[in-house]
């Protein structure tokens, strides 16, 4: 097996370059494997070869099904460099591999090929590689010892790495470097192969189309009536790993779930989740809250929740932060809403809400007090022109020991717990967005604005005269004096924003000239 002689392992389908590669390696003394239609590549282009049929007894098996899969030959590639592997591998009658140059099957050139000529199955089935890849993933693992090769790309660079090598190996940097590569495509591989078969199944059904590696971590749930509006495809892709309790798994009565319904849904459950240490509701709409509320009970939250903008609430979508009982129920039963979130609902609730059969239900368990809501991924994605970009979700809470009050004017400690629910809930809202608040109530939401003054003048318009003695919250710092100015106006009682602007002291100075308390969180909380 080892006595010096260095062996490269070929089996490929895109032959570019790979007579000039093994006739390299062959000058330089190496033995050149293959299995049969590369063999013959080889042959033709003058390069002596061995055939995989030595070591395996017979040649292409199944129509061409198998060719590589073989004891002997995967006991080449994975071998360790050691004394007992290495007497093991030449008791089976098998050597060591070096390096393994294998392509896959054009699976993907036959899938992008352009016509109108549909897919035949049959055809699409038997350029699934199984051998190629199971070579490759073995090579990979065998890095230490074994170089894996994937690319003719690679070809020109691998080999003035050898030449230059005083030991005639490729460094263990580079052969790490080849197994990642190589473990990368394997899985892109199959998750072409999926997201092939998955469209198969779907037929000509319009359905969005997830870039194909993303089905390494989703697979298509179900499809949605429609995306954003009804000229967009749209579905739901669920992250296998994220959990059996997926909230969108739960609908207990009501129309499917729409798309717009699973986004607004999942605004809801985020925000509901921050305030969830007490009886608690939201309301969303197009994505920003309406009105949110704690309470001792979860229908006075309820009621709380609709009552800080009952013309907003129309066809929202609502959380509650404990199970939905029936003095609950009878209160939702008055509104059009798309959507019901919550824990869990009790029997008598769902007889109650079962006259509104359109009504859709989610039961999503536990809600724990500022914690994640179930299901939640560990990181947010949006696609933009060439690629996606990601994100961490905004998890932090409030940050008490960073709470500074920066006027003279101190804030009174009854609008303490004002200034921490208001924060957390424009936490939520479209940026720019300004929260006004009371006693745990929303009095008035501005978001989704170009502005942060608008933002002001919309949420402040819409508490009206509740404003008088209410918080101000804004989800960024404020450029100008101008939003200070406009809550001194209206009578609020004290402000919280991040700070941080150049011109932080002008917002200051007003504020102390006009009595107002304000107070600097040192983070901001931006939402598009
Ligand atoms: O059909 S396979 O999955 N069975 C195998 O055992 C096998 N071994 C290598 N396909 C297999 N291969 C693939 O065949 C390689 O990935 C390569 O694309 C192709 C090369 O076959 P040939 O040398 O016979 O043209």
């Amino acid at each position: 097996t080892g006595n010096g002689v260095r062996r490269a392992l070929m089996s490929v389908s895109d032959t570019q370059g790979l007579v000039e590669l093994a006739g390299t390696l062959s000058q330089m003394g190496w033995e050149i494997w293959a299995t049969d239609g590369t063999a013959a590549h080889l042959e033709s282009g003058g390069v002596a070869v061995r055939r995989l049929a030595e070591l395996t007894g017979h040649g292409t098996l199944l129509g061409g099904r198998v060719k590589s899969l073989h004891p002997a030959v995967f006991a080449g590639v994975l071998a360790r460099a050691d004394e007992a592997d290495l007497t093991e591998l030449e008791r089976l009658g098998g050597v060591a591999f070096d390096w393994v140059v294998v392509n896959f099957y054009p699976f993907g050139a036959y899938v992008a090929r352009g016509g109108d000529r549909p897919w035949d199955v049959r055809e699409l089935v038997e350029l699934i590689d199984i051998g190629g890849p199971a070579l490759v993933r073995a090579a990979a693992k065998n890095h230490e010892r074994v170089a894996v090769v994937t690319e003719p790309s690679q070809y020109a660079t691998l080999l003035d790495e050898l030449r230059r090598s005083p030991s005639g190996s490729l460094s263990p940097a580079t052969r790490r470097r080849l197994a990642v590569a190589a473990f990368r495509l394997t899985a892109a591989y199959d998750a072409l192969v999926a997201a092939t078969l998955e469209r198969v199944e779907a037929g000509e059904q319009a359905e969005p189309r997830l870039p194909e590696v993303l089905h390494l971590v989703a697979e298509r749930w179900r499809l949605a009536r429609y995306g954003e509006n009804p000229h967009q495809s749209g579905a739901i892709y669920r992250i296998p790993w994220s959990g059996p309790s997926v909230p969108w798994g739960n609908v207990l009565q009501g129309k499917e779930l729409s798309y717009n319904n699973v986004a607004d849904a999942s605004a809801a459950l985020a925000l509901i989740a921050e305030l969830a240490d007490r009886p608690a509701a939201c309301a969303i709409k197009h994505g920003s809250p309406c009105g949110a509320a704690v309470a001792d009970t979860v229908a006075r939250a309820y009621e709380r929740c609709y009552e800080a903008d009952p013309v907003s609430i129309f066809g929202g979508v609502v959380a509650l932060s404990r199970p939905v009982d029936a003095a609950t129920a009878q209160l939702m039963e008055r509104t059009f809403l798309e959507v019901v979130v919550a824990p869990s609902f009790e029997p008598d609730a769902l007889a109650i809400l079962a006259k509104k059969p359109r009504l859709r239900l989610i039961e999503v368990g536990p809600i724990e007090g500022r914690g994640r809501a179930p299901g939640w991924p560990t990181w947010e994605v949006r696609s933009v022109p060439g690629g996606l970009l990601v994100q961490t979700p905004d998890e932090l809470d409030l940050v008490e020991e960073q709470l500074r009050t920066v006027t003279q004017t101190p804030v009174p400690d009854a609008l303490w717990p004002d200034l921490r629910f208001a924060w957390r809930v424009v936490k939520h809202a479209r940026s720019n967005a300004i929260v006004v608040a009371k006693e745990g109530q929303t009095l008035g939401i501005g978001a989704g604005q170009v502005n942060r003054i608008d933002a002001a003048r919309q949420a402040i318009q819409r508490a009206g005269a509740r404003a008088a003695g209410a918080v101000l919250a804004s989800d960024g710092f404020f450029p100008f004096s101008d939003v200070v100015e406009l809550a001194a106006e209206h009578g609020i009682g004290a402000i919280i924003q991040p700070g941080g602007s150049m011109r932080d002291h002008e917002s200051v100075t007003a504020a102390d000239r006009a009595g107002l308390p304000m107070v600097f969180t040192g983070v901001r909380h931006f939402r598009h």
